[in-house]
């Protein structure tokens, strides 16, 4: 029997058919693929972005008042006066700039800035703030509040982002040292 290559008529209008039943399903997984690849680059982004600023906190003093050692509870920072001292940000040079753990305490960026206190290009979607307070060690989830303070700050970062209303949190604790 004698027979063409290629597509017959019939064959065609399968093929077509095939593809325009196939495509919305095609369409949906690309879309769904591309928005978890977003989600995963932002997630990774904010999870920099917190680990950041926690390696810069770890650089600080561990209190306001730390001279030389461990702080004796009579000059430790008191639990409701934790955060920047009166002049003090983190875009500062010189003696008014964070130089200690509970500094953090209410820092609220958006977008972040670097550690020399500049904007970061591309982050213009990030929020990043900061939470510090006492712990006791054998329980460093619940804060303390009573004097004389307790060794320990707890220091919570979060980084959430604009459009998914997802958020990171990197949590470290200090000891007085
Ligand atoms: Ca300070």
């Amino acid at each position: 029997m004698d027979r063409k290559s290629g597509f017959t008529f019939i064959e065609l209008v399968i093929v077509i058919t095939v593809i325009a039943l196939a495509f919305p399903t095609l369409l949906y997984y690309f879309f769904n693929v591309k928005a978890s690849l977003d989600e995963f680059r932002l997630r990774s982004l904010a999870v920099q972005l917190a680990e950041d600023l926690m390696e810069e906190v770890a650089s600080k003093k561990w209190d306001e008042n730390r001279t030389q050692g461990p702080v004796v509870d009579s000059s430790k920072t008191a639990a409701a006066s934790l955060g920047p001292e009166a002049g003090e940000s983190r875009s500062a040079s010189g003696a008014t700039r964070f130089d200690d753990v509970d500094d953090y305490n209410g820092l609220s960026e958006s977008p972040p800035l670097d550690s020399q206190g500049s904007s970061i290009g591309g982050f213009s979607e990030f929020t990043r703030t900061a939470q510090v307070s006492y712990v006791n060690s054998s329980d460093l989830d619940t804060t303390v509040a009573s004097s004389p303070p307790p060794n320990y700050k707890r220091v919570s970062v979060t980084v959430s982002w604009s459009g998914s209303g997802n958020s990171v949190d990197v949590v470290d604790v200090f000891g007085n040292r």
